[in-house]
């Protein structure tokens, strides 16, 4: 069988799996939420990355299945987490690619998994890049104008590294923005970093947006978040992805 030919198998065969990584707030240390990052484990290929097989599914079509699967699983693994913890607060961001957003069937996939897992819209957030925000950009508007009526938030992932102008984002329904790693990976090291970050936190504040950063792998990273006034961060400084008995672990030792 070609890769495909083994994708197609994956749901059904229980090779999909989800890691989560906590994405926690800046001052307090707490988990506010977790992303959930897809993974594919064949016993024939091995661990297979995203970044191969996202897009030979968005190629194949396999796409809206897989991305059905990952929602539905996700927002009952967070209510489940809910319950455990006593948080009801806790939200979960889930990546969403264009080829994915543009099924005409898309929102009520979202509406499905939410009523399936019981989460409140809320507490579930949908990832998209710049890129595909602005691909087929009036029935995304709409797609996302629905979704934000809901009351499902949206997160511009990696932001600052597409071509969006602030045109496009003074227009885009998003309640969430997620820094870029590139712009963290230099924050405590490069003034130009470190002026960037902090006028995207700034501008963020000033269109009542959150602002996450991503990708951050060292505690003098974190200082100068905490020093911006950045909310939230993600990253292996504070925690890797890990599958969920593990991430059930991180948080109620961080309690
Ligand atoms: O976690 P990792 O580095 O392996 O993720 C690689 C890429 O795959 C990232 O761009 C991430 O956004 C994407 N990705 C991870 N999980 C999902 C998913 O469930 N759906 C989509 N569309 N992309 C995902
Ligand atoms: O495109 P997106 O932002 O969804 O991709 C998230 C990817 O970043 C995942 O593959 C995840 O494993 C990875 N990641 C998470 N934390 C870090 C980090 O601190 N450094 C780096 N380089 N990658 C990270
Ligand atoms: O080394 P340190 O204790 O800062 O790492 C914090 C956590 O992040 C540890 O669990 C470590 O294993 C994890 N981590 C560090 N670098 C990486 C990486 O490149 N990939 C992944 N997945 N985890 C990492
Ligand atoms: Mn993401
Ligand atoms: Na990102």
């Amino acid at each position: 069988l070609e890769m495909d030919g083994y994708l197609r198998k994956a749901i059904e065969e229980n090779e999909l799996f989800l890691c989560y990584q906590p994405i926690v707030d800046v001052h307090t240390g707490a988990v506010i939420a977790t992303e959930a990052l897809v993974r594919w484990r064949n016993p024939k290929l091995g661990l297979v990355r995203p970044d191969e097989f996202i897009p030979l599914a968005e190629e194949t079509g396999l796409i809206h299945e897989i991305g059905r699967w990952v929602l539905q699983t996700a927002c009952r693994q967070t209510k489940q987490w809910q319950r455990e913890t006593g948080n009801d607060k806790l939200a979960i961001f889930v990546n969403v690619s264009a080829v994915q957003f543009q099924h005409e069937r898309f929102v009520d996939d979202v509406k499905q998994a939410l009523k399936q897992s019981n989460l409140l819209p809320s507490c579930l957030r949908l990832e998209l890049t710049e890129h595909s925000m602005l691909r087929h950009l009036s029935s995304t508007m709409r797609t996302l104008d629905e979704l934000k009526r809901l009351g499902v938030g949206i997160a511009v992932d990696d932001f600052g590294s597409g071509y969006s102008s602030f045109h496009y984002l003074k227009q885009l329904p998003a309640t969430i923005l997620k820094i870029d790693r590139a712009f963290i990976e230099r924050l405590h090291t490069n003034a130009s970093d470190a002026a960037i970050v902090k006028a995207i936190i700034t501008m963020g504040r000033g269109l009542g947006l959150e602002t996450i950063a991503e990708g951050v792998e060292a505690l003098e990273q974190l200082e100068r978040l905490r020093d911006l006034q950045c909310s939230y961060a993600q990253g292996y400084a504070l925690c890797p992805p890990l599958v969920a008995e593990e991430i059930a672990a991180y948080m109620t030792g961080r309690q």
